[in-house]
């Protein structure tokens, strides 16, 4: 990566970091629940581990104060970087009273949290594409000034909701962004079984919008892409479809075991592409992180995920009568 390139795309040195903060908060969260998992302390991780490049910075080139996200169950780095914290996660890991997803109702990785403009999610993949259209629809048509963002797996763009959602975006210029985030399988089915075309990206050219292919693994190149499709958004030149590369480090999920379907040198292999270690040395070599402000960005991390699962542990759950809330008018 060519130093000062963030400089270039119009962020300052602060942010750039402040990218790499979520980065690392959202690996160390996620490796956290793996190990709260193993220890029959959660039910439940399905992990970002490999895919937060794409998540955070696609999340700087929004409007993190006015813009709506409907992220999916992947997305961890988005809804950090749109003001979930670290504590409220955990909270939803351990089914607690206090979880802002779901008070503890729903499978974790669902978000939703009104108050920071997530969208609640539901578990059939990409229903949520269809309701950030929507989204995008209520800014058109109350003259609001915000963008929805949509992110998917790339097998859960083969769903007919995929195509039912981009084709309305596209006929009437909406205001999305749909980030596919092509992590080369679905759980066991690789993606030369799951996609016929070279690239997911190729099918925005079916909605009349721009399709663009990006290396997920780092994090400037889409800033700037999600930043283009933002700025096009906002100027009423409507969606854009933008797929990011990267790999899925871990298992699909907790309940899976991927040595099943896919070889370990592979897995190694893309972890030498991980972008923490590529992002920190790009920071590194632009001179605007030391060795001392890494080792304090890693202790306060730290910290912050040991306050999250303590507090998390230590809450109360739900009341059990208060399964059978908001199932009827309430
Ligand atoms: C409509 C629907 N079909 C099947 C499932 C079960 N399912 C959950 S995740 C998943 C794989 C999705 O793969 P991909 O879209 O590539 O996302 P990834 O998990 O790789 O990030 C499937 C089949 C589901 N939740 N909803
Ligand atoms: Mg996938």
């Amino acid at each position: 990566m060519a130093k000062n390139r963030h400089q270039s795309l119009g962020l300052t040195d602060e942010q750039a970091v402040d990218i790499y903060k979520h980065m690392l908060l959202a690996r160390k969260i996620d490796e956290r629940m793996w190990l709260l998992n193993r220890a029959g302390k959660i039910p439940f991780v399905i992990s970002c581990q490999g895919q937060e490049a794409s998540q955070v910075g696609a999340s700087f080139a929004l409007d993190r104060n006015e813009d709506y996200v409907a992220p999916y169950y992947r997305d961890m780095g988005v809804v950090l970087a749109f003001g979930m914290t670290a504590k409220e996660l955990m909270l939803s890991a351990f089914a607690k009273a206090e979880d802002p997803n779901s008070g503890g109702r729903q499978m974790p990785s669902h978000f939703g949290q009104k108050k920071n403009r997530i969208l609640s999610q539901s578990s059939p993949v990409t229903t949520q594409l269809p309701h950030a259209v929507g989204v995008a629809l209520a800014a058109r048509m109350e003259k609001k000034n915000f963008a929805s963002f949509v992110t998917l797996g790339e097998g859960s763009s083969n769903q007919g909701d995929f195509h039912e959602g981009l084709n309305f975006a596209g006929v009437h210029k909406l205001p999305v962004i749909t980030m596919v985030e092509n992590n080369k399988y679905a759980i066991s089915v690789p993606l030369e079984k799951q996609v016929a075309s070279s690239n997911v990206s190729d099918r925005a050219q079916s909605y009349g919008m721009p399709g663009v292919t990006v290396d997920g693994n780092d994090p400037l190149a889409v800033y700037e892409e999600v930043k283009h499709a933002r700025e096009r958004a906002m100027n009423g030149e409507g969606p854009t479809l933008i797929e990011a590369l990267s790999y899925r480090f871990t298992a699909h999920s907790s309940d899976d075991d991927d040595r099943q379907y896919r070889e370990s040198a592979e897995v190694e292999d893309a972890k030498k592409k991980d972008a923490i270690i590529s992002y920190a040395a790009y920071l590194q070599e632009s001179g605007i992180l030391t060795d001392d402000m890494e080792e304090e960005i890693r202790t306060d991390i730290d910290a912050t995920v040991n306050e999250a699962t303590d507090y998390a542990e230590n809450a109360a759950y739900p009341e059990p009568e208060s399964a059978l809330k908001y199932v009827y008018e309430e």
